[in-house]
């Protein structure tokens, strides 16, 4: 698997499969999933309400359309809320293994990944991008690119540090 490191906006990402940082009501919301609902329009609320009417738990994902993105899909994760008090790092490695898992079963061969968690929901930026570079090197999966879309300069350095301490 090629691992890529990218500093940009996930939603112009020409890749089979965008991931979402959702929340458990998978309705929409703030941060990268505002603008993953506002780039794709109104069809990827309308497939999460049908397909999810109850929204899906804490590290578990789902996937619809990607609407108007150049990508097919967005796969929808939701992450552990650190400030929530959500600080088991077993559900921030189940982000990126479900997600995969989704990737998998909808045949996507390249996947671009947002930093899950690290925005608002508070985890600790250096923590959250070891555990995203680890996690996808180090799950079985037919995922032949991750791109890892980092939308700020101090997001894609630790993502940076993470990969030169992974070995890359
Ligand atoms: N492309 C790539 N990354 C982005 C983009 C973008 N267009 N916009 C923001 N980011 P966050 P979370 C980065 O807050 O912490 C929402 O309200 C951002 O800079 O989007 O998992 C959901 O509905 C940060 O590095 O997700 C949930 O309620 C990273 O994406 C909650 O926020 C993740 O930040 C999820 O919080």
């Amino acid at each position: 698997m090629d691992v890529l490191l990218i500093e940009g906006d996930i939603t112009t990402q020409r890749v089979d499969a965008v991931v979402n940082a959702a929340n458990r009501q998978m309705r929409g919301g703030g941060g990268v999933d505002g603008a993953i609902h506002r780039a794709g329009g109104p069809a990827i609320l309308e497939e999460c309400v049908r397909r999810y009417p109850d929204g899906v738990p804490t590290g578990e994902a789902g996937w619809t359309t990607a609407g108007n993105m150049p990508a097919r899909w967005v796969i929808h994760v939701v992450g552990p809320n650190w400030n929530a008090g959500q600080r088991d790092p077993a559900l921030l490695a189940s982000c990126y293994r479900n997600s995969l898992g989704v990737a998998d079963e909808l045949g996507a061969a390249s996947v671009a990944f947002p930093a899950i968690s690290a925005g608002l929901f508070g985890w600790p930026l250096d923590d959250a991008a070891e555990t995203a570079v680890r996690i996808v090197r180090n799950t079985p999966t037919r995922v032949q690119e991750v791109r890892f879309v980092l939308f700020t300069a101090p997001v894609y350095a630790a993502f940076s540090r993470a990969m030169s301490d992974s070995g890359e």
